[in-house]
């Protein structure tokens, strides 16, 4: 299944519409600004970039909210275009690298991942959960909601009745969470979804945890793995400039361990990183954050095994 040797397609998602804060649409632009297109091809990867996806412009006016989901019609629109493009590189061979932009994306890249490999199994790398329904979310940001989306958990809304609930409780694993919200938790329960939260990373340590994450949603090592990075799983003082921080966070070599670890499986065919504000905290902080999201896509990619 897996795709041609060594070729990868980066989706540049400038998106902010799955949260409040402004800004971190630039993430996929400093990425690549940073180099990371270079650093893909130095590592012997044929890289694809067309330039960062264009979205269709929704006025916030024709958008109100559908209950407390916020900007669902733009949310809905931009991650069925980007399944579309992400399904269409998979189907090509490539390996999708999708930089966003809000978490919220991740309905997409999955959604287009699973066209694809419908065996797929999720490996979701995250302070949170991002496992809110219509009905559970507080916040209304449809960045806290795109797994219940994939499950197929919660109210039916007609605007996203095109993300097919394809992904199975059993092949998505979360790795980093410490802020999981009551109805977050008891949705983890009720679907019985296995969680290694930042207790079980001390706990057991990250080599054990990434193990067992991949024991439980790939035992045979033989199923595709869709990786989906939050750069705010790792801690605010390894990656500053993200929407949400959560201090207690992954270290620098954990998170690039978890990368480092699926590359080896050899079964990775879909990456987001996910996340990066460039427009929060001081400069130093940002080329900081922009150089960690480089960093991580390249240990996926094959940088740190020798
Ligand atoms: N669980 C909260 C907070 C949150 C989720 N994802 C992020 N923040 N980045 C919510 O809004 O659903
Ligand atoms: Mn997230
Ligand atoms: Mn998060």
């Amino acid at each position: 299944f897996l795709p041609d040797p060594k070729a990868v397609a980066i989706v540049g998602c400038p998106f902010s519409g799955g949260q409040p804060k402004l800004g971190v649409d630039g993430g996929p632009i400093h990425l690549v600004e940073a180099g990371l297109p270079e650093q893909l091809a130095e590592l012997g990867w044929k890289v694809q970039f067309d330039g960062h996806h264009q979205f269709e412009d929704i006025n916030t006016q024709d958008d109100p909210p559908i209950g407390k989901l916020k900007n669902p019609r733009l949310v809905s629109r931009v991650c069925k275009a980007v399944a579309d493009v992400v399904g269409n590189h998979a189907k090509n061979g490539q390996l999708p690298l999708t930089l966003g932009g809000d978490h919220s994306l991740a309905m997409g890249t999955i959604s287009g991942t699973l066209q694809k490999y419908p065996d797929a199994c999720v490996i979701w790398v995250d302070a949170h959960a991002d496992l809110n329904t219509a009905e559970t979310t507080d916040s209304g940001n449809i960045h806290g909601m795109p797994v219940s989306f994939l499950l197929g958990l919660g109210p039916k809304i007609e605007e996203f009745s095109w993300v097919q609930p394809l992904l199975k409780p059993h092949r998505l694993v979360y790795i980093g969470l410490r802020d999981v919200d009551v109805g977050e938790r008891r949705l983890l329960r009720e679907n019985g979804i296995k969680a290694y939260s930042m207790h079980e990373v001390d706990k057991y340590g990250i080599g054990r945890v990434v193990e067992m994450a991949l024991d439980h949603v790939n035992p045979g090592r033989k199923l595709p793995i869709h990786l989906s990075f939050d750069v705010d799983a790792l801690d605010p003082t390894v990656a500053p400039s993200t929407g949400t921080p959560v201090r207690g966070g992954l270290t620098f070599r954990e998170g690039h361990y978890i990368c480092e670890a699926v590359y080896e499986t050899g079964c990775l065919v879909a990456l987001d990183i996910m996340e990066v504000n460039p427009s929060l905290e001081d400069t130093a902080s940002v080329k900081q954050t922009v150089a960690v999201g480089c960093s991580l896509a390249r240990a996926a990619l094959g940088e740190t095994l020798l």
